[in-house]
């Protein structure tokens, strides 16, 4: 068989529409492997095929939306504890610290009306034992803030100065000394949502400075 060159020849013939073939076959392996790529990209960044699926392999989003910018200014901001935006179910268990310089670390607290139960620790982050540095925590109307923290000074360090039987005392805790930790629980029926209630350590001469106000919200 003769090769003129330019005219017809069956080898050539098969020859180039093998070379099709070949060139068709690769460029659909070509296009089947990109789109897979782009598919795989899909799977790993949504929720569309399947919502568990290649949960771990995702790619992490580069804007993240997230609550937390919310919740941490709500807690930094202390102007949102008088509104709704307070957590309420935060608010039912509350820690108070007090310090070996007659100091409480709070000057407000604040707690929800939708609590049955409040619990109150106190912390003493001092070191001074209770019988010269003792902290309790009390709460009165602010009405009963003076008197009572008056009467439970002269009530002494055996009913841990706070006046005996007296309805005006709507919770008290134990007196604690350095690096102790007490809790008072009380029912929340006893406050008013909007009340003027205050809270105070009680040993004798603390009160003046480390009191503090009380609101239901
Ligand atoms: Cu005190």
């Amino acid at each position: 068989m003769s090769d003129s060159g330019l005219g017809f020849s069956l080898n050539r013939f098969i020859g180039l529409m093998v070379l099709i073939a070949v060139i068709t076959l690769l460029f659909e392996w070509v296009s089947d492997f990109g789109g897979g790529l782009i598919k795989a990209q899909v799977e790993q960044t949504t929720s569309k095929y399947d919502p568990d699926k290649n949960i771990d392999k995702r790619i992490e989003p580069v804007v993240v939306l997230s609550n937390e910018v919310v919740v941490a200014s709500a807690s930094e901001d202390l102007s949102l504890l008088d509104s709704n935006n307070f957590v309420a179910e935060d608010s039912c268990q509350q820690t108070i610290e007090g310090n070996d310089m007659l100091q409480f670390n709070l000057k407000e607290m604040v707690v929800s009306s939708t609590c049955e139960e409040i619990t109150i620790t106190l912390v003493h982050t001092g070191a001074m034992p209770a019988n010269v540095m003792g902290h309790n925590w009390v709460l009165t109307t602010s009405s009963d803030f003076m008197p009572v923290a008056q009467e439970g000074g002269a009530a002494g360090a055996e009913n841990a100065y706070v006046p005996v039987d007296d309805n005006r005392v709507l919770a008290a805790s134990a007196v604690i000394g350095g690096g102790e930790e007490t809790a008072v629980t009380f029912s929340s029926s006893v406050l008013e949502v909007g009340g003027d209630y205050t809270f105070f350590c009680s040993f004798p001469g603390h009160y003046a400075v480390m009191k503090g106000a009380f609101k239901v919200v």
